[in-house]
């Protein structure tokens, strides 16, 4: 990043703090490729004051790229949506005994007109690569991070495939 450059900013709102421990995974991503990360609790149907503001005010608070977790009945990803053109990544948390099927499908049958990028059931890190990736089309040198991200991904997996080879031959 240039000197004078604005650090990438997201948003991590989650619809209550009960979500909390299985995103921490996202913010800690995020920081890893120095994306500057506000966490918030806001709700789509306890707090809907809150929600609506928070998403008119998005942009004008800096943020680029909006993370929405929320289990059960979840609709906080679509009515964000609703309220900016600003992308945002739909996490479905798993709440309830329907272990989040309940809030993938609330989240990822938006009708036409307002998307929502949903990722897996919980998937607290690969919404926070969405989030860089989007990022990294304005901000150039989180490209770069994301190409070293996938090389260590890849010497990890190699590095398996040995294991694995070395103990299937001693058994
Ligand atoms: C959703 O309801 C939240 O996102 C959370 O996943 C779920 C349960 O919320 P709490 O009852 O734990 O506050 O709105």
């Amino acid at each position: 990043m240039k000197w004078g450059e604005m650090m990438p900013k997201v948003a991590l709102v989650m619809g209550s703090d009960s979500d909390f421990p299985q995103l921490e995974a996202c913010v800690k991503t995020l920081k890893q490729f120095g994306v500057e990360v506000d966490a918030r609790v806001i709700s789509a149907h306890r707090t809907p004051d809150e929600a609506h503001a928070f998403a008119v005010g998005a942009a004008d608070a800096g943020y680029e790229v909006i993370l929405a977790a929320a289990g059960k009945a979840a609709h906080l990803a679509g009515v964000l949506a609703a309220f900016t053109v600003m992308p945002v990544i739909g996490i479905p948390m798993p709440a309830t005994q329907l272990d989040g099927m309940d809030a993938l499908l609330s989240m990822v049958q938006m009708p036409p007109g307002i998307p929502v990028a949903t990722v897996t059931i919980g998937g607290a890190v690969n919404a926070a690569l969405l989030a860089v990736q989007i990022l990294s089309v304005k901000h150039a040198d989180l490209r770069q991070k994301l190409i070293d991200h996938r090389a260590v991904m890849r010497t990890g997996v190699i590095e398996k495939d040995k294991q694995v080879a070395q103990r299937a031959a001693a058994l």
